[in-house]
């Protein structure tokens, strides 16, 4: 990244941003691809990238219907956290959050990841007992997690109340290592890594139909702008990927439900950390623009409609002002949904499907941001491979009807 001064940027930018180059290409697609991403998110830039960087695959093309980032990559609220409970979900996890940690140097762009801590707040016994069952396992597991009293969590988040609640905190599960990244910059980082190595991204451009051979074989997909052929194909679609892979005749276990969040104005830095409170399905932290990033719990109701009940934000908003009373007076800004793809066990889905030459990578439901870059990185080795990395082995489609489930509702917090 070109070293700006302060001043130099404030300038080039009242010069009407002339000079500026653009961060990707935007190429006209071509005939064929020797891997194609159906998803221009975090995990299909990402595993583009991947495919680029580490499996010699350069002739890449992600198709993105709208624009990159425009999915629930850039509507999230960018929680990162590894305390899942099963071996599985700690290695796919921690394996995400030990990529966090250097990506901003890995890609030479800043996706402003910040390790402040995320606290899961516990209101009943019985929260308690999940929470401590949570950290004994993430900690065989070599995850940190640890158990806090409410003084503690009020040392550790001065603006929790910890008096007389209707839900009130009877301790709390903290992660050190987890935190917050800019959703955005992690779309923008991948792109414009990938494009570097000579990934095509293909924006504008959707996916109507899926091509396969008189075998089955997936060979290409027809798009809005045009047939492109290739003998690998990526779907990384979230919250569209039933409608996608119905295009070849796969039909998914997942329900699509809108997510909504929503943000405050911009107050100076008064909240340090990331509170979640999994069983009144509320959470928040502070943006670094000032602005409180809070969410709720999903719809009850299945939708493509990228918004959500207006009861639902309430209800989040009462419980947030319940355990911090100094947030009652603040204005809300703004507030926006996504569709999230929850499987039945609320763990993802990553791997061949029985498509031979189609790979899928779905069922973050409310919580895939996180794993970002460790998904994209198995996911580009499963394409490459033709067949899973270890980590990404277990969570394959044919868990639901082996019952080799990994439940992850309990730990996926909002999506239960
Ligand atoms: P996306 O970013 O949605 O990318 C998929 C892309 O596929 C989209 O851009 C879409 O336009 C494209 N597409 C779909 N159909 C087609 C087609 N036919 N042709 C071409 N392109 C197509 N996760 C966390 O870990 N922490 C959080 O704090 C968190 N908060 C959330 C808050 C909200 C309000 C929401 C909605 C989600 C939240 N999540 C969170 C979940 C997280 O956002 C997702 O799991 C993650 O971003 C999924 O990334 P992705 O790249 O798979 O999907
Ligand atoms: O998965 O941690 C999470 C999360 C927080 C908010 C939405 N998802």
């Amino acid at each position: 990244m070109t070293p700006f001064s302060g001043l130099s940027l404030f300038l080039k930018g009242l010069g009407g941003q002339k000079g500026w180059q653009r961060q990707w290409r935007s190429p006209e697609p071509k005939p064929a691809y020797d891997a194609i991403i159906v998803g221009g998110g975090g995990h299909g830039l990402g595993a583009a990238y991947y495919l680029a960087a580490e499996h010699g695959l350069t002739n890449v093309a992600v198709l993105e219907k709208g624009w990159i980032g425009g999915g629930n990559t850039g509507r999230n609220t960018t929680v990162i956290r590894s305390n899942y409970l099963f071996d599985e979900s700690a290695a796919l996890y921690d394996h995400a959050l030990k990529m966090w940690s250097d990506l901003a140097q890995v890609l030479n762009y800043n996706v402003m990841f910040s390790p402040r801590g995320v606290m899961m707040l516990a209101h009943t016994v019985h929260d308690m007992q999940v929470a401590k069952r949570h950290i004994h396992a993430n900690r065989a597991n070599g995850v940190d997690n640890e158990w806090l009293t409410p003084e503690e969590a009020k040392a550790f988040c001065p603006p929790l109340n910890i008096g007389a609640l209707r839900y009130p905190i009877l301790g709390a599960a903290l992660q050190r290592r987890g935190g917050t990244a800019r959703h955005d910059a992690v779309a923008w980082g991948y792109a414009r890594a990938a494009d570097a190595l000579g990934v095509d991204i293909l924006e504008n451009c959707e996916v109507t139909g899926i091509l396969r051979d008189a075998g089955g074989r997936a060979q290409g997909v027809i798009t809005t702008r045009g047939t492109i052929r290739s003998p690998r194909i990526g779907v990384a679609a979230a919250g569209h990927s039933s409608v996608v892979m119905k295009m070849a005749g796969v039909e998914l276990p997942l329900e699509s439900f809108p997510l909504q969040a929503l943000v405050s104005e911009p107050v100076k830095p008064v909240f340090p950390c990331v509170v979640m409170s999994n069983t009144i399905h509320a959470y928040i932290s502070q943006s670094d623009k000032g602005e409180l990033v809070i969410g709720a719990g999903t719809d009850a109701y299945t939708s493509y409609t990228q918004r959500g009940g207006l009861h639902i934000t309430s209800h989040a908003l009462e419980a947030i002002c319940e355990l911090f009373p100094m947030f009652r007076r603040l204005k809300m800004l703004r507030s926006w949904g996504g569709i999230v793809d929850v499987t039945p066990d609320r763990s993802p889905i990553i791997g061949k499907t029985p498509v031979p030459g189609l790979y899928l990578n779905c069922g973050w439901g409310t919580g895939g941001f996180k794993a970002t870059p460790g998904s994209a990185h198995v996911f580009a080795w499963t394409i490459a491979r033709d067949e899973p990395h270890p980590i990404n082995a277990p969570f394959t489609l044919e868990r639901f009807t082996e019952g080799n489930l990994i439940d992850e509702a309990a730990a996926a917090a909002v999506a239960h």
